[in-house]
């Protein structure tokens, strides 16, 4: 593959910036068709992208288009079908987070591809968040030793259900849509996790599902982390989308806060160091920070398809953190703690 021909499924609010990074890959990628159920929706996204190709059906824009890869952005309930379809056909697939509506479905696309010897990847973009990246450099440069505790916060009172309001409507919400980042983080950072523990609440009385995720995991590795997540949280400062992290290891902590500051203290001083991410003139302000990492994201996922790199989030590896957020709805059902069996 040298420029490979990309497909792109499903035009709703996250298509429009995921295409939009693509386009800034435009000299790696090339965009040949858009598909949306609604065609109207594949219409006006093509209109504004100068795509000239649009379909309402896979099968149509299978049996007309060629193209090597395809970018799944639709609603979760679709993923596992539209994978197979594509799979079938042997091209390479990019699917959105949550991989699927449970860890038996995810387990099966994953197994489904495998078997097809098609490239699976998912797009999960949180750890490629320029202070997250640094953070995990701090960590491994060993500034602050060892690691032992964490503490992560995904923790505001966004009006998330403006732009998406399909949200509101999910009967598992916090975990599925912010879990699969948060859990993912504390993955990247401190490694596979043994056992967890989670409790949630509904605060918001107009939604279906649970907007508050408290999960306490001990890694592999030792570290205990605590991931903290909430859309019901009012707060002195709103910090939508910003991700905080504690971490303290055996020579000091290393504290990412706001303004992606991060912090390192060590005993007799603090240093400070800064990770502001670049903003794309197509971000909208409130997820700037988000949209950068859609780039880093597509960005490692081509690489590895050119054969430049190694994509981090194939769908192999991404089920470990679908794994973590279907045992912490477990866990929290149950009042639980539930040991991995890895
Ligand atoms: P949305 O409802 O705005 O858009 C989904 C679109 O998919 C709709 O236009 C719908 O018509 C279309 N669609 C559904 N089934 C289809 C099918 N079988 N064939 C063709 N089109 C189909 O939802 P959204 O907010 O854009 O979310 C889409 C996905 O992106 C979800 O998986 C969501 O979790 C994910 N997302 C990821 C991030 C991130 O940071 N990675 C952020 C927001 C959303
Ligand atoms: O990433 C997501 O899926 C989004 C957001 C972080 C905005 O909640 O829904």
């Amino acid at each position: 593959m040298t420029k490979p021909r990309l497909a792109i499924i499903g035009c709703g609010f996250w298509s429009h910036y995921q295409t939009a990074a693509w386009k800034e890959l435009d000299d790696k990628v090339e965009i040949v068709a858009l598909c949306d159920k609604d065609l109207n929706k594949a219409k006006t996204q093509a209109e504004h992208f100068g795509i000239r190709r649009i379909y309402n059906d896979a099968g149509e824009l299978l049996k007309n288009e060629k193209f090597d890869l395809v970018d799944i952005i639709t609603d979760v309930d679709s993923h596992a079908s539209l994978v197979k379809i594509f799979a079938d056909y042997g091209k390479a697939i990019i699917c959105q987070k949550p991989m699927g509506p449970s860890y038996s479905i995810a387990e099966e696309m994953v197994r489904y591809c495998r078997n097809k010897n098609v490239r699976f990847f998912i797009h999960e973009n949180f750890r490629w968040q320029k202070p997250i990246r640094l953070l995990k450099k701090l960590i491994n440069d060993g500034l602050i030793g060892k690691p032992f505790k964490s503490n992560i916060k995904f923790c505001s009172s966004f009006p998330v259900f403006d732009n998406q309001p399909f949200l509101a409507e999910l009967e598992q919400f916090i975990l599925t849509d912010v879990g699969t980042h948060i859990l993912d983080i504390a993955r990247f950072l401190f490694g596979e996790v043994d056992s967890l523990y989670c409790q949630t609440h509904r605060i918001n009385p107009m939604i279906r599902g649970e907007d508050v995720a408290n999960v306490f995991m001990k890694h592999l590795g030792g570290v205990h982390c605590y991931a903290e997540m909430s859309y019901a949280s009012i707060l002195e400062n709103e910090a939508f989308p910003q991700t905080f992290i504690l971490v303290e290891g055996e020579h000091g902590s290393l504290h990412l806060g706001p303004e992606y500051q991060i912090h390192c203290t060590t005993k007799g001083e603090t240093v400070n160091y800064e990770a502001t991410p670049d903003v794309f003139g197509w971000s909208l302000p409130d997820y700037a920070l988000i949209h950068t990492s859609i780039y880093e994201c597509n960005l490692n996922i081509l690489e590895d398809l050119l054969g430049k790199g190694k994509a981090e989030t194939t769908g192999e590896d991404n089920l470990k953190t679908v794994k973590l957020v279907f045992d912490a709805y477990d866990s929290a059902a149950e009042n639980r703690v539930i040991q991995l069996d890895l």
